[in-house]
């Protein structure tokens, strides 16, 4: 049976040149900086986001994590949206290895942070409080349904953290899905903050990896606070081969994912479900339009070969990729509205 899998963009295959790529791919040892494709794929990334440096990472978790353990000391607090991954799906990595302390205030449903909130959370220069040392942002938003921030609002909070002395950080795990949607150059989202993670592992299809990009102070502590969590690798020019095959060949493309999104989520309003966001990238959350318990549909999707994750309150998200065609989806809508 055909499977379609819409859980994530995270289950993507490598294509044929990226897996081309790999086994050809010159090495060294990285961790001694020596090689030669890790330092390509550094090069690259950092040129094409506008920033001074670029560390190659094993995973976005890693490279956030990272990030806010190069901006703040234990203790000092983080304002972040209570729907963003750094807070939600990183097992609490900011205070169980960094104790840093989150302040947390509510995404906007459009993946925005309202600037009154921000504002307002931002502590006084007193010694009862932590130190607010840092905002982060994640753009596409994955919870808001892939929702993009506009350079607009980066600006705006741009505004917020310098008239604080604040850093401001991106959780651009889909940075590129965002570009891509608004027909911007990726270095255009990423010039309002001091760093970024970026993922080459969700849309791009490479099988494994992360950037953290800023200026070169900032990536030389970021080295060291990779190595204190293991994440210093070897001959990882192997997977970085496939990251230049990312960030060359495979960005153009997610417009596909974007498309194929759309048309998910026009079928899914046609059978009764309720789009919970704008589609203006490649999620889509929706609601059922019943009672019953989402796991069951879910499982009766899965007979059919279509799997869908459920995220809880009778909603589901669906994710379109590299591994995800026109017809796929037409199919997809098909088993949905034969069994429900
Ligand atoms: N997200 C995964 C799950 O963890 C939810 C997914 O399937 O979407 N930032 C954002 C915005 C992400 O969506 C993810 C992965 C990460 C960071 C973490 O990346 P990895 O999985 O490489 O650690």
């Amino acid at each position: 049976m055909h499977t379609i899998d819409l859980r994530s963009d995270t289950v993507t295959q490598p294509p044929p040149a990226m897996r081309h790529a790999m086994a050809n791919a010159d090495v060294g040892d990285d961790v001694y900086g020596e090689d030669p494709t890790v330092n390509r794929l550094q090069a690259l990334a950092a040129d094409l986001l506008g920033k001074e440096a670029a560390l190659f990472v094993p995973s976005g978790t890693m490279g956030n994590l990272i990030c806010l353990l190069v901006h703040c000391e234990r203790g000092d607090e983080y304002i972040v949206g209570n729907a963003q991954h750094t807070y939600l799906y990183e097992a609490g990595g900011a205070s169980a290895v960094g104790s840093i302390h989150p302040w947390v205030i509510p995404n906007q449903p459009d993946g925005t942070l309202d600037p009154a909130d921000i504002e307002a959370g931002i502590r006084p220069d007193d010694p009862h409080a932590p130190r607010t040392r840092l905002i982060a942002l994640e753009n596409t938003h994955n919870r808001m349904g892939g929702r993009l921030l506009p350079p607009e609002f980066l600006w705006t909070v741009r505004a917020i953290a310098d008239r604080h002395g604040l850093r401001l950080h991106c959780d651009g795990a889909r940075l590129w899905n965002a570009a891509v949607a608004l027909g911007v150059e990726p270095a255009v989202l990423a010039e309002p903050f001091d760093s970024l993670s970026v993922c080459l592992s969700k849309g791009l299809a490479a099988p494994v990896g992360s950037l953290v990009v800023g200026n070169r102070d900032f990536i030389a502590e970021a080295v060291r606070k990779r190595k204190l969590l293991g994440g210093g690798m070897r001959q990882a020019g192997v997977l970085a081969a496939a990251g230049i095959v990312a960030l060359t060949e495979m960005r153009d493309r997610l417009a596909e994912d974007h498309a194929n999104a759309q048309r998910l989520a026009e079928g899914l309003t046609a059978l009764g479900y309720r789009v919970l966001h704008p589609v203006e990238t490649n999620i889509v959350i929706f609601e059922q339009p019943d009672e019953s318990a989402p796991n069951e549909r879910a499982a009766r999707w899965r007979t059919q070969g279509l799997l869908i994750n459920s995220i809880g309150e009778r909603r589901y998200r669906a994710v379109t990729h590299y591994g995800i065609t026109e017809a796929d989806i037409e199919q997809a809508l098909d088993i949905i509205q034969r069994v429900g």
